[in-house]
This record gives C-alpha cells, sequence and structure tokens, in this order.
C-alpha cells in the first residue's frame, strides 16, 4: 500500500519529520521511551535504561524512512541485491545511527539539558560480534554503503545467540569468555515471527511421476526445523534509504510439541527442540573452516535455504513469476560460506517449482556472484561426500549432477587433459571424496572477484587458474573499502570536525575522494597544529583507556605503534616482536641514541583452537610485562596489550595510532582493510606490498608509506628454490641474539621452554618468512624512528595520507560492485523535506 500523494498528507508527513529530529521531540521520546518501554523515571534509571530509551528514540526516527523504502522497493520492482553472508561483525548501532540521521548534535545537547553524558550512553550498547574479523566487518560496511549509495539490498545472514567471544587476558594468555550479546534485549532488531521458513535435514530421495507424466525427484528429509527472520534496518549517510539486514533464528517447528503430545515423549521432544535451536545458537570463532564440523554445515544451509526460500517469495509477491528472478535479484556469496545456496535455488526450482534442469540452471547461474576472500590453502572450505550424504542427499544428487554438465564443458574446451578435469571437478577424489565448495561458487557465479588487485590477480594465475583460462570474462576485482561514517566520523570525531573546517563543508563523508581538498593546505602552520593537537588528544583518551583496563601507563607523546587484527602466523606479529627486543636489546647497550620513544600497542583474537596463535599473545604479553617494568627501558618502550579488540575498541585505536603495521608476507592477505580505517585517521604505514597495502601505497605516494620486505613473487621465488631459515639465524648475530632472549627464559621466570614451539619453528620452518624480513623489517623502522623526530615532516605525510586515501571508501567499492558486477543503478527515496 502507497500512501496518497494528497499536499495534505506530504505536508504531514514532511512536518513529522523536521519535528521528529528537533531537541524537543527527542527530548519528550526519550522520556516517554524511559517510562513505557523501561518503566523508569529519570532520576532512578540504571546506565542501561538510558541506553535502551535512546536506541528506541533513535529507531523510532528511521522506522519511517525504512518503512518508505520498503514500499517504494515493493511497488517499482527495483532490481535488488542479497548479500548472503555467514557473519556481520556490526559493532554498535547507535552512534552511528545518530549520525546517518544527522541527529548527534541534537541528540547531545538534549543530553546536557537533562544532565546526562551521550558518550556514556552510547558506551553501554553492546555489540552485536557476529564475525570474526575482516570478512564480516566488510559485510557490515557493505550494508551501510549500499543504503549511502542507494542501491536496494538485503542482507542475509544468522542471528547468533552468541557472536564472537570476548578475549580477556589472563597470566598473558587469552582466556575466551562467552559473548551473551542478547542478555540485556536488542532493541535494533524487530521480529517476524510470521516470516519463517521450513528447512530440512537428512533423510532420502526418491522418484515420483508428476501429474504431466514426467519423472521427477524429490526430497523426503528426516527432520524439519523454521528459521524465523529477525530484521534490522541499515540506515546511510545523507539519503533517506534504509535496507535491510534479515537474520534467521533457528526454532523447532510446531510439530514437535505435537508429537510430544501424542506418544507422551515429553523430554524427547524438548530434547529435539533444544537441538534445533542448537543451529543459530554460536558463530564458528575462526577464520578457517572447521573441519568436518557437521554443525557448520547445518548453519549454512541453514540460512540459505531460509534466504532463498525468502528471495522466491518477495519476488512472488511483487513481480510474479519465477522466469524474471535474475532480473529482479542478485545474489553475491561472501566466500564460499553460502555457496550452497547455488544449489538450494536449483532444489527449489526444480523440484518445488517444477522448472526444467535447463530453465533452473539459467536462472540460478545468473543470479549469483562469488567473493574470494582468502588463498591460504587451509581455509578452502571442502565437505566430505559422507556427510552430505546424510545431511542433503538431495544436495548432493543436484551437485553431482551440476558437475557431470560442467566437466563436459571442460572436456569439449581441453580435449583429453584429464589433470585439469580431475583438478576442476566439484569432488576431490581420494580416500576420502570432498565437495569443494570453492569450485561450486565459480561454476554457479557469473561474476567472481578477488578484493584487492593483487590479490584478483593471484586468484587468476594461482588458485582457479583453470577456470580462468576456461572463463576469462567471469574474473574481476573490486578492492575492499570501510565506511567513513563509522572510522572517521564516530570513531574520530575531533578529525572530523577538523577535516570539516578547512574544507569548508562536511561533502567529503559521502563523498571521500573530496579529502583531497586537504592538499591544498597541507603546508600550513595552523592546520597541522591542530592536525596533532587532534592526533594528541586522540593518544592521550588512549592511554587513559589502557590503563584503567589493562594497568598499562603509555606517554601520549611517544611514537603509538600498532598492530591490531586476528593474530596469525601469516600476519606475523612475531616479526613486531622481535623489532620491540632489539630495541629492548638496544636500550639495555645503551645504544638508544637512533631510537624514539615508543608504545608497542597490539590487538586482536586468536582462534581459540590455535595454538600457535596463542602463543604469540602470550609472547607480548611476556615481553611486556618485562619491559614496562624496568626502569631502564620503560622510559623508552612500552608495549600493551588492548584486551578484546572487536570494532567499539577498534574505534578508540584507530585515531590514537601513529604507526600502522601491516606486515604480513607478501601474497597472503587477500587485501587487508584494517590498513584503510588506520590511514584514514593519520596514521602512517610499515608494510609490505601485499593485499590493498599495495594500492594503498600507490594512492597515498610512496614517499608517505613505509615500504619494505619481499615482494610476494619473491618470496615465491625463495620457496621454490629452497628457503633455509636458520641461515638467517645463524648469520645474523642480532636476530640471534633475539631469538635466543626468548629462549632464555628472560621474558617466562626462567622457564626456556615455553615459546620453544614459536622459536623452534622459526628457526627450522618458518612458513611465513619472518626471518626472511627481519633485517629489512628493522631498517625501516628505523626510518620511521628518524622520520617520527621530523613532527612537521610526519605530520605533512599524514594530513597527505588522509587526502588521498578517499578511494578506500566502501562507497567506492559498492560503486564498482553496482556498475561491473551487479549492473544496477540506485534507487534514490525521495527526500520529505522540511
Ligand atoms: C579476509 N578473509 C582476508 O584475510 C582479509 O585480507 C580481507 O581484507 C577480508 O577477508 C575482507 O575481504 C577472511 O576473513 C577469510 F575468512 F576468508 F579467511
Amino acid at each position: 500500500m502507497s500512501t496518497p500523494n494528497t499536499p495534505e498528507s506530504l505536508d504531514s508527513e514532511r512536518e513529522r519529520t523536521r519535528t521528529g529530529m528537533s531537541k524537543a521531540a527527542l527530548k519528550q521520546d526519550f522520556l516517554d521511551n524511559l517510562f513505557y518501554i523501561q518503566g523508569r523515571f529519570l532520576e532512578v534509571a540504571t546506565p542501561h535504561d538510558l541506553y535502551m530509551a535512546a536506541a528506541f528514540t533513535t529507531r523510532d526516527r528511521l522506522l519511517e524512512r525504512w518503512v518508505k523504502s520498503a514500499q517504494l522497493f515493493k511497488s517499482s520492482h527495483a532490481r535488488t541485491v542479497c548479500y548472503l553472508s555467514a557473519e556481520y561483525l556490526l559493532g554498535p548501532h547507535l552512534a552511528s545511527n545518530l549520525v546517518n540521521l544527522g541527529i548527534t548534535e541534537n541528540a547531545r545537547e538534549v543530553s546536557e539539558e537533562l544532565k546526562l553524558d551521550l558518550d556514556s550512553i552510547i558506551e553501554e550498547e553492546e555489540e552485536p560480534g557476529l564475525g570474526n574479523g575482516g570478512l564480516g566487518r566488510l559485510a557490515a560496511c557493505f550494508m551501510e554503503s549500499l543504503s549511502t549509495c542507494e542501491v536496494p539490498a538485503i542482507g542475509y545472514g544468522i542471528r547468533y545467540e552468541f557472536g564472537i567471544f570476548d578475549q580477556a587476558i589472563e597470566d598473558g594468555w587469552q582466556v575466551e569468555k562467552t559473548d551473551n550479546w542478547l542478555r540485556n534485549g536488542n532493541p535494533w532488531e524487530i521480529p517476524r515471527p510470521k516470516i519463517c521458513f521450513p528447512v530440512g535435514y537428512g533423510g532420502h530421495t526418491e522418484s515420483y511421476r508428476d501429474e504431466r507424466g514426467q519423472m521427477r525427484q524429490r526430497w523426503q528429509p528426516e527432520l524439519e526445523i523454521n528459521g524465523v527472520a529477525y530484521d534490522t534496518p541499515i540506515l546511510g549517510y545523507g539519503t533517506e534509504n534504509v535496507n535491510l539486514l534479515r537474520l534467521w533464528k533457528a526454532e523447532a517447528s510446531e510439530s514437535f510439541d505435537f508429537q510430544a503430545f501424542n506418544t507422551g515423549d515429553y523430554y524427547g521432544a524438548v530434547y529435539a527442540k533444544i537441538e534445533a535451536e542448537t543451529i543459530s545458537k554460536v558463530l564458528y570463532p575462526n577464520d578457517e573452516p572447521e573441519i568436518g564440523k557437521e554443525l557448520r554445515l547445518k548453519q549454512q544451509y541453514f540460512f540459505v535455504s531460509c534466504s532463498m526460500q525468502d528471495m522466491i517469495r518477495l519476488h512472488q509477491n511483487t513481480v510474479g513469476p519465477l522466469e524474471s528472478f535474475a532480473d529482479k535479484f542478485v545474489a553475491q556469496l561472501n566466500d564460499t560460506h553460502p555457496a550452497l545456496a547455488v544449489v538450494e535455488l536449483m532444489r527449489l526450482l526444480l523440484d518445488a517449482h517444477g522448472m526444467s534442469w535447463d530453465q533452473a540452471w539459467g536462472i540460478t547461474h545468473r543470479t549469483f556472484c562469488y567473493t574470494n576472500h582468502t588463498l591460504l590453502p587451509e581455509a578452502l572450505e571442502t565437505w566430505s561426500v559422507n556427510l552430505f550424504e546424510r545431511l542433503l542427499p538431495r544436495h548432493l544428487e543436484i551437485i553431482y549432477e551440476i558437475n557431470r554438465r560442467f566437466l563436459d564443458e571442460v572436456r569439449v574446451h581441453f580435449l583429453g587433459d584429464e589433470a585439469r578435469i580431475w583438478r576442476m571437478s566439484l569432488i576431490a577424489e581420494g580416500d576420502e571424496r570432498r565437495v569443494r565448495m570453492a569450485n561450486l561458487a565459480v561454476v554457479g557465479s557469473q561474476a567472481v572477484n578477488g578484493v584487492a588487485e593483487l590479490h584478483s590477480k593471484l586468484v587468476k594465475a594461482t588458485l582457479f587458474k583453470d577456470f580462468a583460462e576456461l572463463w576469462p570474462g567471469r574474473f574481476h576485482n573490486v578492492t575492499n573499502g570501510v565506511t567513513p561514517r563509522r572510522f572517521m566520523v564516530v570513531a574520530n570525531p575531533r578529525l572530523a570536525q577538523l577535516i570539516t573546517k578547512t574544507c569548508g563543508h562536511e561533502d567529503w563523508i559521502r563523498d571521500l575522494e573530496r579529502l583531497r581538498e586537504l592538499e591544498a593546505h597541507v603546508d600550513e602552520a595552523g592546520l597541522q597544529e591542530q592536525w596533532l593537537t587532534v592526533k594528541r588528544a586522540a593518544k592521550q583518551d588512549l592511554a587513559a583507556w589502557m590503563k584503567q583496563a589493562t594497568g598499562v601507563q603509555l606517554d601520549p607523546e611517544s611514537l603509538f605503534d600498532v598492530q591490531a587484527k586476528r593474530f596469525h602466523e601469516y600476519k606475523r606479529q612475531h616479526l613486531k616482536v622481535l623489532h620491540i627486543i632489539r630495541c629492548y636489546q638496544r636500550i639495555k647497550q645503551g645504544l638508544s641514541q637512533d631510537l624514539v620513544p615508543r608504545a608497542f600497542i597490539f590487538g586482536g583474537k586468536a582462534a581459540p583452537g590455535y595454538f600457535m596463535a596463542k602463543l604469540m599473545i602470550k609472547l607480548i604479553n611476556a615481553v611486556g610485562a618485562v619491559i614496562n617494568n624496568d626502569p631502564h627501558v620503560n622510559g623508552w618502550i612500552r608495549v600493551a596489550f588492548m584486551p578484546d579488540f572487536n570494532v567499539k575498541n577498534g574505534q578508540r585505536l584507530y585515531p590514537a595510532a601513529d604507526l600502522s603495521e601491516q606486515i604480513s608476507l607478501a601474497g597472503k592477505e587477500a587485501s587487508g582493510t584494517g590498513n584503510m580505517k588506520f590511514s584514514m585517521n593519520g596514521a602512517l604505514t610499515i608494510g609490505t606490498l601485499d593485499g590493498a597495502n599495495v594500492e594503498i601505497r600507490e594512492a597515498v605516494g610512496e614517499d608517505n608509506f613505509f615500504l619494505f620486505g619481499m615482494t610476494a613473487e619473491e618470496a615465491l621465488q625463495r620457496q621454490m628454490t629452497g628457503y633455509r631459515p636458520w641461515e638467517h639465524y645463524q648469520s645474523d648475530a642480532k636476530l640471534k641474539s633475539d631469538i635466543d632472549l626468548i629462549n632464555s627464559g628472560l621474558f617466562s621466570h626462567g622457564d626456556t621452554q615455553i615459546f620453544r614451539p614459536l622459536t623452534d619453528n622459526l628457526v627450522n620452518h618458518d612458513p611465513f618468512m619472518v626471518l626472511a624480513d627481519y633485517r629489512a623489517y628493522l631498517d625501516c623502522q628505523k626510518t620511521v624512528s628518524e622520520t617520527y623526530k621530523d613532527t612537521q615532516r610526519w605530520t605533512r605525510m599524514s594530513i597527505l595520507n588522509v587526502a588521498r586515501i578517499g578511494h578506500f571508501s566502501s562507497d567506492r567499492a559498492i560503486r564498482d560492485y553496482a556498475e561491473h558486477i551487479w549492473k544496477i543503478t540506485p534507487k534514490p527515496i525521495e527526500p520529505a523535506a522540511g
């Protein structure tokens, strides 16, 4: 139903929108929500009550826009992107929704009038951590930019009851605590109990004759559960468009209760109910697939099945005939986790909607696009055929048929090349036959992309070489981006204000290329001075937080040298540790002249089962404990580990960093997005030619980037000609003494064995070539220190980094997808101008 466009109704709508954003309305609604939803007066309200009231007051204001977007998209049959992602690392909503509604200032003033502090209210929010790291956070940035760029979109995913674990540090070790984020309620979501789909598992398939006498297959699942929709509106900046994030929660279907009633097996029925609900219970805390974890495959199928059924329902409710499904929808697979969607859509079109194979495949293949996020072989998902057969027998049949037809096509192209057929097959043959999800995603999609230029090149040259030779036009690059609303305006309001003042407008917030206007002012002493003041204030904030959270005192005058990301050997946090130990030794030897005082700051979680990564965390804390307590060195260097690095804590870190560490072995980091967030906040990067670092360096200028280390090609070359890390250890006396110091027990109360797995691995195997890049890294750090001593030069470089970072906005990334991958044009909502 659309709103009648009579002059009166438009006027009153405009009036409501305008006045709704006024201070008076905000104040009244806040107090009303506090009373009617939380049942509190101001005088007795807890911080949580205040937060809930603020959240509902904000949510009310976005609902109106949301409903309008939904109406327009429905009535205009707008082409729509469906982003399918097992993870959304959303971060807190309140502050970013206030910014996107343009009411932060009003909200702040209202808070002051009520003698409340808006920042503490914002601080109260528990973030939905429904993702592990880069991939999940990218999905969240993309949802925000889809709205900002006015591209109609639905994000589909899983409403995990427990998101990524909270990390505590105890005795230097990572300890995982469950993330009970829904404990106090979630004001941003709207449950839709009527949007509910059955999802089957197990059972068998059977042949039957349809009414036209045709033989068909169908699936008789053994178990059926329900997926219920929970909707969260996602606002854009400077637009009326609001998109939908629809997350599915698993629930037992009513038949359970019914069975219990009939058979009297009450306990059995309750047990089955609990088992059904475990499907959306917890996020797997791993960046890599959990081999053979049945529940994980159940989760993946669960959310793609609900999403495909929902898309079909939406299409039938609006456009109608399914023949035009791929014109209405384009579905983006965020890595291979949702790749089963290809098979599920085929199943629905074939079995539920009676289409022929060719018709169903034509639609399916036109619907999907796939983004690859990693080249690491251990991160490529495969599932055992046996497990598939047991859990999803009909899907396995469909995969076999897709594969049969696909391999016929390969045979025609590459006559007699059996090895190639072997490699390209959707099924890996071996002791245990396995389904290759990446191959399925490529075969089922019309476009495949990597996430940075180097990565996309390597995707074509290595991982999917055979596929790129078969279908060269299918492969693309879309370099990642991040949203400047959250990572600049929300995280660093002082910097945002300075930029706005310097450029004389706020348009850079939605057109990040306009940051270039800063360049004209780069040599102005006034700007440089204010730039420094802003950075220093952010460093003071972080220092205060760190002191309270960890007890470690950081000096805001020192260089804040930060590495924050998941712990992984390929990201080489241990390379930075070796640098710290080198500094420590130099100071001890009285050779501190060429150093600058530095605060070495780390943040990041390790997968709970990843022993080496956890040992790296322990090593950092062990080295930190010795350094921070040694008065000979702690005037020069300090080490701090920020516990529980998540979106909220990231927002404290990015504004305060002087130096951003992006030091992965070249060829291993697909893109990186932290690199962009740091640079946007004026940190300079020390980095290898890996992932998006390559493009960031090109954009900001090589003089404004500290480059070191082997190229991807050189690294590969050395691996192939036989890399012998112990030769570095033997021949570089400093390197040897740094590693020996770890083994001496100095950092571990005399325990000489605890870090052996790490140091032995470095000396004997070093799969990520830490030792090969050690010398270059240290030399580069020397240049960093020298440069930092020249404050004016450093500040100039910092300003230029921000001025030239516009390309790395997720708005640009979304426009790239819209134009080159999705073929979709924006659909702006008319503003209700006031
Ligand atoms: C990550 N991949 C990559 O490791 C990052 O380099 C990249 O920036 C992000 O994706 C976003 O594209 C993963 O998290 C995964 F799961 F694929 F390993």
